[in-house]
């Protein structure tokens, strides 16, 4: 579009006006003078008009004109100014920002502005693209910091009425996928991810999760997206997405134990192992109570014992093998019950009972005496011997749960018999009396040995206990060096 200013249209300024005067009779024209004595076009300066270019910044001044000057047309075009025109490819959700005209020089109309003056135009920021000059290279930004202020124009070309084309050139972006082991909190692996804005990876996360599971982490949480990340559009921001793993665990316990240098699962052969710690022997103790009884000579005439066992379970990270244990417990409990002491004919024990006990866990192996000594002769005791069904016959079993030991019947009889026993018999009675604490109600099937009488021979020593108990304050106890081991109480002397 071309606009023709014609100075001496345009205004009426440049126009030089003449005039004359006349008489009223005879018509006398004096000569032309010019209004005011102005007889010149004066120069005349093009007008700035915004988009547009002129081609000459004044038209110049007309001197020294009279009547017979004819009139002066000058012509002063202006041309529209090209501009910057983004080309911006095609993606959903982008658009392509306007042309930018060229900027007129404010006092120039031949000219464009000064770049480096206030205000000069700069070329839009579009979100994951940078543009580009003519040169191919891109174009600074205004502010290196924040491209969104926009960058700054390539030169405007010779003839001002083209165009400059603004190739935007889509941003590289890159990402970052952080393998993060929860337990140490550092940091397992970093794969780096790389794209186009706003183009899609096709990265997922599924390969490597499962070559750490198969080490023995389990997933706690994929922070990436399951299709596959989408590359932003700052160039000024790498996306980071965290998939976090554990150590995984397994318990075993005494009845499950774990084989170490075996596969933790049989059906990952090259994953994971059982580690040293998790076999039965590292779960299970136990502490044994051995009570012995002995005569006063130091003679063991039968052994009897109890056990506490105890477990626990241990827990094995199936990344470090580290284990941990849970506490000790003891199944069946940790108490032994109390243990009866059988009577034996012609002995007194030096007490009826040995209490049962709470064993903590980690007590060792520890003995219980019970001694028994000889019955002195009891000559003030004017009964007959034992008959056969008298009442010191009955039989009466004692069984470790037994707790107070009383008699059914208490007669001079029972004090009748010989104390006569048989030390090199002792022996063969110990093994027969062991029984533990998970089976306290294991038979007692031990007969304590002891010789006496014919008349004796059907009173069991494993019934005599009962009597014998009640009579232990009737007679003096003699107190053995030896006996300083034990632990339960002692009858004082009357
Ligand atoms: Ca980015």
């Amino acid at each position: 579009m071309t606009i023709n200013v014609i100075a001496a249209q345009e205004s009426a300024q440049p126009r030089a006006r003449l005039a004359r005067a006349a008489t009223s009779s005879a018509i006398v024209y004096s000569d032309w003078q010019a209004v005011n004595g102005d007889d010149k076009f004066d120069a005349k300066t093009s007008p700035v008009i915004p988009g547009y270019i002129a081609d000459r910044l004044v038209v110049e001044e007309v001197a020294g004109m009279d009547e017979t000057s004819e009139d002066d047309i000058q012509q002063v075009v202006y041309r529209q100014l090209g501009s910057w025109v983004p080309s911006v490819p095609q993606v959903p959700g982008v658009k392509t920002p306007g042309e930018v005209t060229y900027p007129n020089d404010p006092d120039d109309p031949t000219k464009t502005a000064d770049p480096n003056s206030p205000g000069y135009p700069v070329i839009p920021y579009v979100p994951g693209f940078t543009p580009q000059g003519p040169d191919g290279t891109p174009v600074q930004p205004v502010d290196p910091k924040n491209p969104s202020k926009g960058y700054l124009p390539p030169a405007v070309p010779g003839d001002p009425t083209t165009d400059t084309t603004i190739v935007y050139k889509v941003d590289r972006q890159h990402a970052k996928v952080n393998f993060i082991d929860q337990n140490t909190k550092q940091v397992l692996n970093v794969e780096q991810l790389s794209g186009d804005s706003y183009s899609k990876s096709s990265y997922t996360t599924a390969e490597q999760i499962a070559y750490y599971v198969a080490q023995g982490y389990v997933l706690v949480r994929d922070g990436y997206p399951a299709g596959g990340m989408t590359f932003d559009a700052d160039s000024t921001l790498n996306q980071t997405f965290v998939v976090t793993l554990a150590h995984g665990t397994e318990t075993v316990d005494p009845n499950n134990p774990g084989v170490p240098g075996t596969p933790i699962d049989p059906n990952n052969p090259d994953g994971p192992k059982w580690p040293a710690g998790v076999d039965e022997d590292h779960l299970k103790t136990s502490t044994t109570r051995t009570i012995i009884f002995r005569t006063s000579d130091g003679t063991i005439v039968d052994t009897k014992t109890q056990i506490v066992t105890y477990t626990r379970t241990a827990t094995a990270d199936t990344v470090t093998g580290e284990v941990t244990y849970g506490p000790w417990t003891a199944p069946d409990g940790s108490h032994v019950p109390d243990v009866a002491v059988p009577g034996m004919p012609g002995y007194v024990a030096d007490r009826n009972v040995v209490p049962g006990v709470d064993i903590p866990v980690g007590t060792p192996n520890f003995t219980e005496y019970v001694t028994y000594t000889i019955v002195p002769e009891q000559p003030a005791v004017e009964v007959e011997p034992n008959e056969p069904g008298g009442p010191a016959q009955t039989v009466q079993t004692v069984t470790p749960e037994t707790q107070a030991i009383v008699p059914e019947v208490l007669t001079p009889h029972s004090l009748a018999y010989t104390a006569v026993q048989s030390a090199t018999a002792a022996p063969e009675s110990a093994a027969s009396l062991a029984y533990t604490a998970e089976s306290a109600t294991a038979q007692h099937s031990g007969v304590l040995p002891y010789t006496g009488s014919d008349e004796q021979e059907g009173a069991k020593a494993t019934g005599l206990a009962m009597l014998f108990g009640l009579f232990l304050g009737l007679f003096k106890r003699r107190k053995r060096e030896d006996e300083t081991e034990e632990t339960s109480k002692k009858h004082d002397d009357k």
